[in-house]
């Protein structure tokens, strides 16, 4: 038995987990399938035996790669749930991912177990998978020394004059070329008065001079790790009101960092970044939570928000991201990735970060 299954068994209080979550079942058993609309199913009993019910399409990266005591393959046509009910013979209380389990395999489920007695492992299963160890710091780095790679390129570019497109073409074009499999997401590039809105639309805006150029993106690896980080910076120089907005969030995001001690709730750490903004007279303009967590996934346990009392712990990886959107104006948010140790926090990002390292040509 695995020691991330072992510690799995450790939690449930079921004769069965379902487990369905590809990144889940990635996590468990060394083996990633994107099943569509397939199931996939890695199923734990409480003695720690394993059987994994999957695409019969999938068997040979099945059989390479995961770990598992049983394989159970299905074809297109066949009822997949034949082998669920088959491994489950005999259970009486199952649990399943709750944001993951569907409302119709729920349904399935009903046909063979009570409905009481079937309940969600989901907290327990984001908790482990919040825990990340020494391999994957290393592997974390990497995906974030690619990214900063990246980023880099642009101050030798002549960027004023390119749309938020090309931007995000020469990064996706660039982060490929020096080995990330995929983007994480976006690559989100807002230009001005379009950086206002924290999750805008990468388009073709033009980018001039004066403009403020937030830049959130990250990458995937081969190794399945995923990276997350923002800069924001200046094409030329910067006025008075971008230097104080950039300047707060700035000091914000070094006050999250600061926070960031095992022992600390995570509400403790979105206060003392969100406080430092209020300090500042740009509390309303700060309207999302200070991060989340990443690993496999690019949000995943745990949330760094106000309602979030849980306490930090060794090996948890969360960002720091405070932001400030005055609409019409400017937006500026600057994202790091950390990882908890006992002696504090260590900060995957080297890249820099003050207004005065942040112009653009
Ligand atoms: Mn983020």
């Amino acid at each position: 038995m695995s020691d991330k299954i072992q510690l799995l068994t450790e939690e449930m209080n079921t004769d069965i987990a379902i487990i369905t979550d590809p990144m889940n079942v990635f996590y468990f058993t060394g083996m990633f399938s994107d099943p569509h609309e397939r199931l996939l199913a890695l199923i734990v009993k409480k003695n720690g035996t394993t059987s994994l019910v999957y695409p019969a399409l999938d068997d040979e990266a099945v059989k390479g790669s995961a770990k598992v005591d049983e394989f159970l393959p299905h074809r297109d046509g066949e009822d997949a749930f034949k082998e669920v009910f088959k491994v489950l013979d005999g259970a009486t209380t199952v649990a399943v991912e709750g944001d993951h389990f569907t409302f119709n395999r729920y349904k399935r489920l009903l046909e063979i177990v009570e409905d009481k007695n079937i309940t969600s492992i989901q907290d327990a299963v984001n908790k482990l998978r919040g825990i990340k160890d020494e391999d994957d710091k290393q592997k974390l780095q990497e995906a974030v020394d690619i990214t900063e790679k990246t980023l880099h390129t642009l101050f030798d570019m002549e960027i004023e004059g390119m749309t938020e497109q090309q931007v995000s073409d020469h990064l996706v074009d660039t982060f490929k070329s020096l080995g990330a499999v995929a983007p994480s997401f976006g690559p989100i590039v807002l230009a001005g008065k379009n950086a206002a809105k924290p999750h805008g639309d990468t388009g073709d805006t033009v980018i001039k001079k004066g403009d403020f150029l937030l830049i959130d993106f990250g990458i995937v690896t081969k190794d399945n790790y995923v990276s997350d980080m923002t800069r924001t910076f200046i094409i030329g120089e910067p006025n008075k009101e971008q230097k104080a907005i950039y300047e707060s969030v700035l000091k914000a995001n070094i006050a999250g960092i600061e926070a960031a001690k095992v022992g600390t709730k995570f509400s403790e750490i979105d206060k003392a970044a969100r406080d430092s903004i209020e300090a500042d007279g740009f509390g309303e303009f700060f309207t999302h939570r200070v991060g989340h967590g990443l690993g496999h996934d690019l949000h995943e346990s745990p949330s760094v928000d106000s309602n979030n009392h849980d306490i930090i712990d060794t090996g948890n990886v969360i960002t720091i991201e405070p932001g400030i959107y005055k609409a019409g104006v400017a937006g500026v948010r600057i994202e790091d990735a950390l990882y908890v140790e006992d002696s504090g926090a260590y900060v995957f990002n080297k890249f820099p970060k003050n207004l005065d390292d942040m112009k653009l040509k």
